[in-house]
């Protein structure tokens, strides 16, 4: 029965993950909650750093939440 229980609650999990995915990344990255990704808060992520200057298509050096989207890691 306990086994059953853990198994729910990684199923319940998982659903909750990729639910909340694409709206939680970017405020995950966001470690000052400026609405806006840095680059020092993006080498968090190698992937998303070496990125970076390809997704900041306005070049102001920082990344928005339209400009995260297209961050494919
Ligand atoms: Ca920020
Ligand atoms: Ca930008």
């Amino acid at each position: 029965m306990k086994s059953f229980t853990i198994q729910l609650s990684v199923l319940a999990f998982s659903l909750l993950s990729i639910t909340a995915q694409a709206s939680s990344a970017f405020a995950e990255y966001d470690a000052d909650k400026d609405g806006y990704i840095s680059l020092s808060e993006s080498k968090v992520n190698p992937k998303l750093m070496a990125q970076f200057a390809d997704l900041d298509t306005d070049e102001d050096g920082r990344l928005s939440e339209s400009e995260f989207a297209k961050f494919n890691g």
